[in-house]
């Protein structure tokens, strides 16, 4: 990655999270404390971390907050067969997401989408 495109991404970064605290102040709270970003590219098999970061952890009460930052829509469903602990359903881009977690334990989940893309909450 050049620095011209480090530089871009930088300042898309910086917008996003200007615009964030001027709309909504609460929000860009939250997002500060417990926020995981979709990544752009988040779709991309290759992507390293589609979910970031790949593990966050919080305490017992915690509400996250997802940021779809990609072009394409993703879920944040919760791993394990048959009807799962949480699922956004699908995440528009630029859109948000969040979930409070009670009880402590780690949580995997995947996008329903795209399920290579992986993250995790821990809570405790
Ligand atoms: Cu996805």
């Amino acid at each position: 990655m050049n620095n011209q495109k480090i530089l871009t991404m930088s300042l898309i970064m910086t917008s996003l999270l200007t615009i964030g605290i001027l709309s909504n102040p609460t929000m860009a709270y939250s997002q500060m404390s417990n926020s995981v970003t979709i990544t752009l590219g988040a779709a991309d098999e290759g992507n390293f971390e589609p979910f970031s970061p790949a593990a966050i952890e919080v305490s017992p009460g915690s509400t996250v907050v997802w940021t779809n930052e990609d072009t394409t829509q993703h879920t944040v469903t919760a791993d394990g067969t048959g009807s799962p602990a949480f699922d956004s359903g699908p995440i528009p881009p630029e859109m948000t997401w969040d979930n409070t977690f009670d009880s402590p334990g780690t949580f995997s989940y995947h996008c329903s989408i795209h399920p290579w893309m992986m993250g995790r909450v821990m809570v405790g």
